[in-house]
């Protein structure tokens, strides 16, 4: 094996451990030039070096670095210190960084430059940095990137199990021993939090660390190179309206309304949200938000931002939106159209600075508005607390009012979609394709056809890599965890083509049918609500044909075994696109969420399916980059190195306004389309 690229997938490991530690349960060191050294070590080098190598079975050679880079721009945040993608100062940092390492010339290079890097800056930017040159630098394609949840398992589980964790290693020596710790489930608030109700949703490990990487292949700023992806502003827009028409979904399961978006920054937020978990770098727990906090103006060392500056852009990009175009720093106007529009406006909202058109005028809505919320409980830095966890993409999707901010970002995507015209029928027909018969079904032989299950699991994911400080010998150290899971189940269509022999797109969603409250809801509030479940490319033969697909090849989700594979020694692919695999693999909505939890006594969705036409949805790739295996989620995540592989809007046909008052007409309008009811079930035991 090549011993660079192991190398680098070792610098993932132990992210806080010095870099002369060994890996790979205490089998593995790094033979240092001297220089990596940092001076707490320097004059003791022999003694450390001698320390970590015992029962070491490899040792990795590392290269001198070059040219000692200038680290002076990473110092201005601390080691200690909390990193987030949402402030300014961070960002700016994170990118110079990341084109340093970009910059290195070559893979053995890159190692020497990495170890040299690790121990000088803040461990969380460098593990943030390192894992978006991993993900785009050419020569380390095969690198796999480890899940978030274990380089930093503290970000995600209840500390207490960390604690239990490092006791259980450290006195019970073979893993086969060990008690299996468990993180209990609803530890953050009692049912008398009505929010509470979705904590399953929230704090899953597998939505988390979606959505951390998710902004690491889509960073918001850095070199032109990585951040200026096809689409990539749509594509924020579309994502994240997915994760919100989700959570709505799940809410009305849970018999919640939707969530309000945060339109009003003044009024005070009667959700509190109180993590318990620990930030990784400093032990510290992150700040809570109490019940009814007002957001105030943030000034603090690390940026100032005032709410009014919010109220401001907010007003311009509305005012945009309404007039149909936006200025750039010329003053040039440019059209808020039906296809680019909509990512124009997510680059300026987002804010992403390198492609906004104009950042100056239009500002940094979203960033800000994360930033805004989680300082609100330390606005003026005069109890030295750092960021709550709205402040960290790895840990804001834990707070209920992470859905309430992006509902709110979300509303002025929608007011610009409802702006533009109605669907018509040439966009939304397909000639000659007739959709008979839908229908989902179990797996099961005698399962009935449109009732879905799902049901709670446990499951386990291995702790030990970022455990920093535990135990080197047989690193195992498990905890289970409880999740929501559906049970697999199978599409079938049935579709007569009284054409030629040509290709389709089919496109899949699921849309609630009733609120809460049990009221039915109007085609322009279910499009709003629409789940995107599946969508992949057809051949219609001419006559009859019947289509079938697995719910586990959802082009939104990806593996269970993704969101928490293991890393570390014990674990290694083996066959040939096994590593490639793991390249992308961490972007995608789990599998384990793919379905809504449904109720007890069964919740009707309607299961809408459509065929568009491929000729005006395919897209000629200009790159003949090999397929990577492990861009499955596409439609959340994109394919690396490729176009956006849909020429339609995202989300469509549900992005726009359609030409029919119910679900029911536009389906009987269009023979290309077609729906059926399904129930999904919600069994509430632990399976398995
Ligand atoms: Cu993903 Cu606000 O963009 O958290």
């Amino acid at each position: 094996m090549n011993t660079d690229l192991k190398a680098l997938e070792l610098l993932f490991q132990r992210p806080l451990e010095p870099v002369f530690t060994t890996r790979d349960n205490g089998k593995t060191v790094f033979d240092l030039p001297e220089s990596v050294y940092t001076d707490r070590y320097r004059n003791n080098t022999e003694e450390v070096s001698n320390r970590f190598s015992q029962n070491v079975e490899t040792r990795i050679p590392i290269r001198e670095v070059a040219r000692k880079p200038n680290l002076e721009f990473a110092s201005k945040l601390g080691r200690k210190q909390q990193f987030s993608l949402f402030i300014n100062k961070h960002k700016e940092i994170a990118s110079q960084l990341i084109q340093l390492f970009l910059d290195a010339p070559n893979l053995q290079q890159f190692v020497a430059l990495a170890a040299y890097t690790k121990d000088r800056v803040n461990p969380v930017l460098f593990q943030y940095s390192y894992a978006v040159a991993i993900a785009h630098r050419p020569d380390t394609r095969t690198v796999p990137i480890p899940n978030i949840s274990q380089v930093f398992p503290s970000n995600f589980i209840e500390p207490s199990v960390l604690q239990d964790a490092r006791q259980e290693a450290s006195v019970i020596a073979k893993s086969g021993n060990r008690t299996v710790l468990e993180i209990p489930a609803n530890y953050t608030a009692s049912d008398r939090e009505d929010e509470q109700h979705l904590a399953y949703f929230r704090e899953d490990i597998g939505v988390n660390s979606h959505h951390w990487h998710w902004h690491l292949v889509y960073p918001a700023s850095g070199p032109m190179e990585i951040v200026n992806k096809d689409r990539r502003g749509e594509l924020f827009y579309y994502m994240h309206h997915q994760l919100l028409a989700r959570y709505n979904v799940e809410r009305f399961c849970n018999r919640l309304k939707r969530t309000i978006p945060l339109s009003n920054l003044r009024e005070e937020i009667p959700e509190g949200y109180f993590p318990k978990i620990l930030s990784s770098i400093n032990n510290r727990t992150y700040p809570a938000r109490i019940s009814k906090q007002q957001l105030r103006d943030v000034a603090r060392p690390d940026g100032s931002i005032e709410i009014s500056e919010l109220e401001r852009w907010r007003d311009r990009i509305l005012a945009a939106i309404d007039q149909g175009y936006v200025e750039d720093m010329q003053g040039n106007r440019i059209p808020l159209d039906e296809v680019r529009g909509i990512d124009i406006l997510g680059n300026i909202i987002e804010a992403c600075n390198t492609l906004s058109v104009n950042n100056q005028f239009y500002g940094n809505l979203h960033n800000q508005g994360h930033t805004i919320i989680s300082f609100a409980h330390d606005p003026d830095y005069r109890h030295l607390e750092d960021f709550g966890v709205m402040g960290d993409v790895t840990t804001a999707m834990r707070d209920p009012i992470f859905y309430r901010w992006h509902g709110f970002i979300d509303t002025i995507f929608n007011k610009h979609k409802a702006l533009l015209p109605v669907y018509n029928d040439t966009q939304l027909g397909f000639e000659g394709i007739n959709v008979t018969y839908v229908e989902a079904r179990l797996g099961a032989a005698n399962a009935r056809p449109n009732t879905l299950l799902t049901y709670w699991q446990r499951s386990s994911a291995n702790l030990a890599a970022g455990l920093d400080f535990g135990p080197v010998e047989d690193e195992n150290i498990t905890a289970t965890f409880r999740h929501l899971q559906n049970a697999p189940y199978t599409y079938t269509f049935n579709v007569i083509n009284s054409g030629p022999r040509r290709s389709g797109t089919c496109r899949i969603f699921i849309c609630p049918k009733t609120d809460e409250r049990n009221q039915p809801l109007r085609l322009e509030e279910q499009r709003l609500l629409a789940i995107e479940m599946d969508k992949f490319t057809v051949e219609l033969m001419p006559g009859e044909n019947t289509i079938r697909r697995e719910s586990t090849d959802s082009s939104v989700a990806i593996p269970f075994e993704r969101s928490f594979r293991a890393v570390g020694a014990s674990y290694q692919p083996t066959a040939a696109d096994d590593l490639t695999r793991f390249r992308f693999c961490g972007c995608g909505w789990p599998q384990h969420l793919l379905l809504p939890k449904g109720k007890p006594e069964g919740m009707q969705f309607d299961l809408f399916v459509m065929i568009s036409d491929y000729t005006q949805d395919a897209v000629q790739q200009l790159s003949n980059t090999p397929n990577d295996a492990c861009s499955t989620a596409y439609s959340f995540c994109g394919l690396k190195d490729k176009l956006y592989p849909d020429k339609r809007t995202m989300g469509f046909p549900f992005d726009r306004r359609l030409p029919n008052d119910t679900l029911n007409e536009l389906v009987g309008a269009f023979s290309n389309m077609a729906k059926t009811d399904i129930t999904i079930k919600f069994n509430d035991r632990v399976i398995g």
